[in-house]
């Protein structure tokens, strides 16, 4: 039975001085903003951030800001909810779209909460995590794990646009976001993880002369991705496709908080997924068409992003073939205990 609580109001003002004076407040007046019942209330709202709208910006911002002044030249994808300026697309999760243009360096740095890319436009850009060259081709997904030196680099001729996910807004919350400088790497010359030990899906260096490192794989060739979603459509029992990106050692989410699940979606198909504690973002490696986030259409194209929040009734509509990464924080929630899908 709910019952209504007292208020703030209800107290004497000499008693409320008191507390404030104190050092203390009331929890009943407060409760049902902290504990609200049956369902969390969420500030993150929907965004979608076309890529027409956000690519001449980024591509201005390469005019008016040289990357020495930036360190990274990002536009953070803001959460409506939360509005212009917020460094979150939702609660745990944080977008950028950043710009690197030929013969730029993004110089080394190390910290706490860690980031993955996935390539949106260009060729030849190139991210070095822990002395690895991790090459850059649009789709690819590349993991710079928290704690792990990262810097980028460009051999290309055109302007290189990537989509960054991190947990920072969760290490902001714990006061434990910081990062350290330091000199670009020698980089390893050879291929990085994905083309040597981890070519090939269900083999692994063997145990007894191999030590794998925590990210034996930090690049998801998006190449391997889509090949392996057509298949599962092909030979699949109906079900969308559907691909975690795991750790090829363990099979465990790729990184501790986030994860990044690729879809599937053939033309004249609508996709309802179940009610997930989980908030998401996605996005449009390549295809057309809507999807109902709590009743509103948001219209996508080709390498736009978009949002949703947690517990979110979404509804997936291609009106084209249309392949989508959904970026999540379900591994963090399963780690708390509390992940679930509603029906
Ligand atoms: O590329 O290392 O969007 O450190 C935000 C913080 C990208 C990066 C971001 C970062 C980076």
């Amino acid at each position: 039975m709910s019952q209504q609580l007292g208020t703030l109001e209800d107290l004497p003002e000499s008693y409320r001085d008191a507390l404030a004076e104190a050092g203390v407040a009331p929890l009943w007046p407060m409760m049902r903003n902290v504990l609200p019942h049956d369902a969390p209330q969420p500030l993150t709202r929907s965004g979608h951030w076309t890529y027409d709208s956000v690519r001449p910006l980024l591509l201005q911002a390469g005019e008016l800001t040289p990357v020495e002044k930036a360190e990274r030249r990002v536009l953070v994808l803001c959460d409506p909810g939360r509005g212009p300026g917020a460094m979150q697309a939702t609660a745990s999760i944080y977008l950028g779209m950043q710009l690197l243009l030929p013969g730029e360096t993004a110089p080394a740095h190390v910290h706490t909460p860690s980031a993955v890319r996935i390539i949106v436009e260009g060729e030849g850009a190139f991210t070095v995590v822990d002395g690895e060259k991790l090459p850059m081709r649009e789709g690819d997904l590349v993991l710079t794990p928290g704690g792990e030196w990262h810097d980028h680099g460009h051999e290309g001729n055109d302007p290189v646009v990537w989509l960054d996910a991190l947990d920072l807004p969760l290490f902001v919350y714990l006061e434990g976001s910081y990062a350290r400088e330091g000199d670009l790497q020698t980089r390893r010359n050879r291929p990085d993880a994905s083309e040597v030990e981890y070519l090939a899906a269900g083999l692994a260096p063997s145990r007894t002369t191999h030590r794998a490192r925590r990210y034996p794989m930090m690049r998801y060739p998006w190449a391997r991705t889509e090949a392996a979603l057509r298949e599962m459509a092909r030979y699949g029992d109906g079900a969308t496709p559907e691909v975690d990106y795991v750790n090829p050692e363990t099979g465990a989410d790729v990184l501790p908080t986030m994860g990044f699940t690729a879809m599937m979606i053939a033309a004249g198909t609508i996709v309802s997924p179940p009610r997930r504690s989980c908030s998401s973002a996605f996005h449009v490696v390549a295809g057309r068409g809507r999807t109902i986030i709590d009743g509103q259409a948001v219209e996508w194209g080709p390498k736009d992003t978009f949002s949703a929040p947690v517990f979110a009734k979404l509804s997936h509509e291609a009106e084209e073939e249309a392949f989508l990464v959904r970026i999540h924080d379900r591994p963090l929630q399963e780690k708390l205990g509390y992940y679930e899908e509603w029906e």
